[in-house]
């Protein structure tokens, strides 16, 4: 039901003999390690999925000042609000660069915030779940963050110029907001019993739906064959699932949470750690509309896009 007008891929990869001779010198430049820019020739369904995946990223920017920017008016101290403004005003600043980057590609913002509001593109499934301590703006930077990095990191190196660089940009915030977050956390941690607590349940909240983030897993997503194949994506979703496990573990062990994952332990032969799969049915859920507050989001971004076609046209 998402995403019909910019379905791209799923069908599998064509062999050198299927494709067109445009096609054959498209592939050959993307094995060379060479960027795609917005004048070059394409093949259809790379720009539809260029478009469908950063269209969604920048989405998930804009979406994603909702759960944090629900504790700005809130936040305990001066020094901690102004922390978090800025934070989330980088998110919205993440949001613009990128749908910039999907503009190169020939659709315009106004077109994709269409196609958000009325169901055919989606945003991240993590920010489908409710903040609902001060903590869980520490565990965002730290874990939500923590992933996007992870996944963000080597889509510097995208085979498509303009969000390859706006990823740059993007990724050096993102670093200081997964600091601030764990600051945050260490600073609650070093506090009460009872603040201590707080993090602990927010971390027990957020871990699944942080390894969600990654998407499905390799057997099930359908788009990862032909997005590595184009250099869109550089790693798969399983592997940076497993980056960002590994990196995490010895963050918590600083911190002195528990990660609530009793399969979670180091093995040796793999030299990576083992651990649970999320609740898939719950992910599939969520992107499909059932999550804890996919209406609430999706009412706020349109009544604010109402707000803004109100003043421009006043
Ligand atoms: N949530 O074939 P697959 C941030 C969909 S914002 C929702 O593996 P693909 C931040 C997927 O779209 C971070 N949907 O897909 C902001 C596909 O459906 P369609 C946002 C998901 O594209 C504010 C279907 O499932 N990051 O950090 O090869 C505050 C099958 O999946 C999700 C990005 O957007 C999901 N988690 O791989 C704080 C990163 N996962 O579209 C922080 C850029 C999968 O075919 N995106 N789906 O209908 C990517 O790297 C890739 O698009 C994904 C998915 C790894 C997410």
């Amino acid at each position: 039901m998402y995403a019909q007008m910019v379905k791209s891929t799923g069908t599998g990869l064509k062999s050198a003999d299927e494709m067109s001779a445009e096609e054959r010198a498209f592939q050959a430049r993307i094995d060379a390690g060479e960027k795609i820019e917005p004048k070059d020739w394409m093949p259809e369904g790379y720009r539809k999925t260029l478009i469908r995946q950063i269209g969604q990223h920048a989405h998930s920017e804009i979406v994603g000042q909702l759960p944090e920017g629900n504790w700005i008016t809130r936040a305990p101290t001066l020094e901690r609000k102004a922390i978090l403004l800025a934070k989330v005003q980088d998110e919205a600043g993440h949001g613009l660069y990128l749908y910039c980057a999907a503009e190169t590609l020939g659709v315009s913002r106004d077109e994709m915030t269409e196609m958000l509001l009325d169901g055919r593109m989606k945003y991240s499934s993590i920010f489908n779940y409710p903040t609902l301590s001060y903590a869980d703006v520490g565990t965002i930077g730290w874990l939500v963050d923590g992933a996007a990095i992870c996944n963000q990191v080597p889509l510097c190196r995208t085979s498509y110029g303009p969000y390859g660089r706006a990823m740059i940009r993007v990724c050096k915030e993102e670093s200081f907001h997964q600091r601030q977050g764990f600051e945050l956390l260490m600073t609650m941690m070093r506090g009460t019993d009872e603040q201590r607590a707080m993090v602990q349940e927010s971390v027990d909240r957020f871990w699944w739906p942080a390894l969600m983030m990654f998407g499905p897993p390799d057997d099930d997503s359908p788009n990862t064959a032909q997005s590595m194949a184009w250099g869109i994506k550089r790693d798969t979703n399983d592997d940076l699932r497993q980056k960002f496990v590994d990196m995490t573990v010895p963050q918590a062990e600083v911190l002195g949470v528990t990660l609530p994952d009793p399969g979670l332990v180091w093995n040796e032969e793999r030299g990576h750690h083992d651990f649970t799969q999320p609740d898939w049915e719950e992910f599939r859920a969520v992107i499909g509309g059932e999550g804890p507050c996919n209406a609430q989001r999706l009412a706020h971004r349109q009544r604010a896009h109402e707000q803004h076609e109100q003043e421009a046209t006043a």
